[in-house]
């Protein structure tokens, strides 16, 4: 078979698995997943950088990227190894305050409280490891905004590239770039990204459904990363079960 070709059905079969493994450890419709604080800074930042617009053609590009990604988050792996300093499994919020004072993260009018709550978005009261890759990609792009106060190195630039292509994800869903993605948004994504497969009409619903975490009937980048990040370890975690060429 082709490289392209093979590429081809990879890509299909991953866009159709993404979401699998999705359906446990839901907490909906408990609370509005972000204050509007955070919320409005991300907003703010996302609509910012599609102002300089929107850097990929098809979500195919970022899919394909799935594994680089993958890879970009053994890093993370290991800073949350190094800051669960008591290894309980999760950042507590002492533990997170000394990860962004090494760091050096300052976000104006934002203190590490608040990053801390917004991120234990099962409320568990610890960042666990899919929360801490939401949290660093929030902070990643609050840093990156005109309006950050100071800018701050996160992880190495294969990791910032990571946290990049997911924002790049994000704001090609989020057609009209108002820092939301609609339900419309999404499906009219995901019903053309399987080119030469049966189109699945329901595929973009349930593609939105699995992201809007609250029920709200929107996707904030916050419940998108979450997702995303899923999508990202899932397709992984599948990968052992053809890979005979
Ligand atoms: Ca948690
Ligand atoms: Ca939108
Ligand atoms: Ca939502």
């Amino acid at each position: 078979m082709s490289l392209f070709g093979w590429l081809g059905g990879q890509i299909s079969k991953i866009i159709s698995k993404m979401g699998e493994k999705l359906s446990k450890n839901r907490n909906r419709g408990r609370q509005r997943l972000l204050s509007s604080k955070i919320e409005q800074q991300m907003v703010d930042a996302l609509k910012e950088r599609a102002a300089s617009g929107v850097h990929i053609k098809a979500l195919n590009s970022i899919v394909m990227k799935f594994p680089i990604i993958e890879k970009s988050f053994h890093e993370v792996r290991s800073m949350f190894t190094k800051y669960d300093k008591d290894g309980s499994g999760a950042i507590e919020l002492e533990e997170l305050a000394h990860c962004f004072k090494d760091l050096k993260v300052e976000l104006t009018g934002i203190d590490v409280e608040e990053f801390y709550k917004e991120c234990d978005m099962d409320s568990s009261k610890g960042i666990d490891f899919k929360e801490f890759i939401v949290l660093l990609a929030l902070v990643y792009l609050l840093g990156k905004s005109e309006k950050a106060a100071t800018t701050y190195k996160i992880g190495s630039p294969s990791l910032e590239a990571a946290f990049d292509h997911i924002v790049d994800a994000f704001l090609f869903c989020d057609k009209d770039g108002d820092g939301y993605v609609t339900k419309k948004e999404m499906v009219e994504v995901f019903n053309g990204s399987s080119p030469g497969r049966h189109s699945d009409k329901k595929l973009g619903s349930k593609r939105f459904e699995e992201t809007d975490w609250d029920n709200d009937g929107t996707v904030t980048f916050k419940e998108f990363l979450l997702t995303f990040t899923d999508w990202v370890l899932s397709v992984e975690q599948g990968e052992d079960d053809d890979d005979d060429e």
